[in-house]
């Protein structure tokens, strides 16, 4: 224990402040909009397709269980002041009503067609992954995320700002106050900053792949409408196209042991410019596969695929 706090207290001297800036990294101040807000009840920004979809299903089914909330405790109601032993003191001894029968199995009937006419179509959505431009896949581990951008060859981890893996002991402390000062967030951001972001750009076809290391946990980020299951053995994909530059935060979502309060998510969102700039500095800092090579070798599966193509067009 005692060592633990010695070494809580040197990590600064050894890191430096340059570990959360993150040297050389090009990304901006982004504005923070896929957060939590204090005393918040609905849902965060919606940013993608999806999540304009699911919020809006949300508020369509709303409207249907608060008329049928309302409608029951009506029945309810009459039944309470009309049919009670002071007003009604000998009550009829029927037990059936084909006319109602028939209408109470119909009614639900109508109304679960109706409502799966509108959720179905927004599942089917989210559940066919479409042609990717950026391709990530993410691991969970005990307790953190791991990016790997596999176009480029290259991985990191991402852990919690105030993590044990950065120097805290998951609590907030001026220390962990400075360090999220440093990487551009604030107070509010703790247990959802990280030291390392994914990043993706604005407008474009993200497919993420998700998978577990060790026990099942799950990816997710509210104002994209996303969330998966990090299933161990299995590859599970999601996909998204954020509209909005920004920064965009989640949480595992699945209990997945004792620290699953602190392995948060974090994504930026920047322009296309902003991104590929990343890229190049991230396969210097990960020790990607050079941008030249691999475009060179994406060029030789198309012609190699062009030529089976001409190949089988031939027979
Ligand atoms: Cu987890």
């Amino acid at each position: 224990m005692r060592l633990r706090t010695l070494m809580t207290a040197l990590f600064p001297i050894f890191m430096g402040h340059a570990a959360f800036a993150q040297e050389g990294n090009p990304i901006g101040d982004l504005p923070i909009i896929g957060a939590p807000s204090d005393g918040g009840v609905g849902f965060q920004p919606a940013v993608t397709s999806i999540a304009a979809d699911l919020q809006w299903l949300d508020g369509m089914v709303l409207i249907i269980i608060t008329a049928i909330t309302l409608f029951v405790i009506g029945l309810l109601g009459v039944v309470v002041v009309k049919f009670n032993h002071v007003r009604n003191k000998t009550p009829k001894a029927f037990t059936h009503n084909t006319p109602i029968e028939i209408a109470w199995t119909i009614g639900p009937i109508v109304i679960l067609i109706f409502i799966g006419a509108f959720s179905l179509p927004v599942l089917f959505n989210q559940q066919e992954i479409p042609e990717a431009d950026v391709t990530v896949k993410t691991t969970g581990y005990q307790w953190y995320w791991g990016y790997e951008y596999v176009d480029h060859g290259f991985a990191f981890d991402s852990y919690m700002i105030g993590s044990p893996a950065t120097g805290g002991d998951n609590r907030l402390t001026d220390e962990v106050v400075a360090q999220l000062q440093d990487a551009g967030y604030s107070e509010d951001e703790f247990r959802l900053a990280t030291d390392t972001a994914m990043v993706v750009p604005i407008g474009a076809t993200v497919v993420v792949q998700v998978t577990g290391a060790d026990v099942i946990h799950s990816w997710t980020v509210p104002s994209f409408g996303v969330k998966q299951d990090a299933v161990p053995g299995r590859l599970a994909e999601l996909w998204f196209e954020a509209e909005e530059e920004g920064v965009y935060f989640g949480q595992c979502s699945e209990l997945c042991g004792i620290a699953h309060a602190y392995m948060p998510i974090t994504v930026k969102v920047v322009s296309q410019d902003e991104y590929e700039a990343w890229l190049d500095w991230a396969i210097a800092e990960y020790g990607g596969t050079p941008r030249q090579v691999a475009d060179a070798s994406d060029t030789g599966e198309g012609e190699a695929a062009r030529l089976i193509e001409d190949g089988e067009s031939a027979n």
